[in-house]
């Protein structure tokens, strides 16, 4: 297989309602989609960057602007491309993960396509559902956190996260405990917003028998972690912290966190998610599967990795509607608190040819 050129498409979805994080408001969703198209098939990659450096240091369009300026044409130069090329071909780029992840699982799609062949399959997925958690943003009051949570369990979510920051964190938890009991499966989210001086305050979540608590601290701050974890009973989960499958095992190993937040995007891609899956799944530590805002094309891989045994706890993995009226691809829904795992070859799911056209801000063509 062999790369005839890249489509660079900026696409903006408005979200069915504010997101909000200890890191911002988000209105809309401004992704970069990346399209290999080589000699066999063509294949799609969605970069989870934002559009702004605020809940890591890549954003779209830096993201676009090395993809297009070295690892679009770093790939191209590969005679026999397959899915490992594309991380051997770009190595001499440090960092960039985000914009590396979506090349290559825009070029597995396609390699996978040409040969017909699921994603899920090929990394190795049991399972052909997998349960679904929802993220939940910080709200104004704790009544609308009440409505907003209360709606997601009618609709069958098996897991609530909640996003906390300073001022909105022991409160909102003690109420969705007390409103909907014990047997939630509940944890929290702090995207980085704490620091080590916080650790008694933080003490006071111990009380509410949480799945975890993930990303308190800064990203860079592994040993804090593990100083603030000795403090705890609540599990440490880290996410923004585990840049890689050796960044994960060390964590655990240094004791930062117990439970690990994987995102394909964030670790540089599919390969190396599957590489950290097997390496946690040996030493016993749980897994669950992040998310980043993904449109139809992100989230179906996201689900095909999902399925993989190791993930022992409910992703980040919610329907289309959670944040999408009107989703890039066929909707993905919630039957019975889970997500069905696309069969179709590659990602299994392509876009609308409409609804993308219609959302399209941009589209850059680079050609190998
Ligand atoms: C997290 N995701 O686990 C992230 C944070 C996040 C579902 O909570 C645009 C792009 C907006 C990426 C908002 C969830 C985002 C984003 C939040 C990522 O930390
Ligand atoms: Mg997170």
């Amino acid at each position: 297989m062999k790369l005839t050129g890249v489509e660079l498409r900026r696409v903006a979805l408005p979200l069915v309602t504010p997101f909000r994080t200890s890191f911002g408001v988000e209105q809309d969703r401004d992704v970069l989609l990346v399209r290999a198209v080589t000699d066999h098939a063509e294949g799609w990659g969605e970069c989870v960057a934002a559009a702004e450096p605020r809940y890591s240091s890549e954003y779209a369009d830096g993201a676009a602007d090395v993809l297009r300026r070295f690892l679009v044409p770093a790939t191209a130069a590969v005679a026999e491309l397959h899915p490992e090329a594309v991380g051997q071909a770009t190595a001499f780029v440090k960092g960039h993960r985000m914009a590396k992840a979506a090349l290559e699982l825009a070029v597995l799609d396609a390699w996978l396509r040409s040969r017909d062949e699921p994603l899920a399959g090929w990394l190795g997925a049991t399972r052909d559902r997998v349960p679904a958690g929802v993220s939940v943003g910080i709200m104004d009051s704790v009544p609308e956190l009440l409505d907003a949570v209360a709606a997601y369990l009618d609709q069958g979510y098996l897991r609530i996260k909640l996003k906390v920051e300073p001022g909105w964190d022991l409160a909102p938890v003690a109420a969705v405990r007390e409103r909907f009991g014990d047997d939630l499966l509940l944890q929290v989210d702090a995207n980085a917003a704490y620091t080590l001086a916080d650790a008694g305050h933080l003490a006071g979540l111990d009380r509410f028998g949480l799945l975890l608590l993930e990303q308190p601290l800064d990203e860079d701050d592994l040993v804090g972690h593990a100083e603030l974890a000795r403090r705890l009973a609540t599990p440490v989960c880290l996410d923004e912290s585990i840049t890689s499958a050796k960044a994960a095992v060390d964590a655990v190993g240094i004791g930062a966190c117990r439970i690990v937040n994987v995102k394909a995007g964030r670790v540089g891609g599919y390969l190396e998610a599957k590489r950290l899956h097997d390496a946690c799944a040996g030493l016993g530590v749980p897994l669950w599967c992040g998310g980043m805002l993904e449109t139809g094309l992100g989230r179906a891989a996201n689900v095909a990795l999902a399925a993989l045994p190791g993930f022992t706890l409910p992703g980040d993995t919610s329907a289309s509607d959670r944040y999408y009226r009107q989703d890039l691809t066929a909707p993905f829904v919630l039957s019975e608190g889970h997500l069905a795992v696309p069969s179709g070859p590659g990602i299994g799911v392509e876009p609308v040819a409409e609804i993308l056209e219609e959302l399209t801000t941009s589209v850059e063509w680079v050609p190998a």
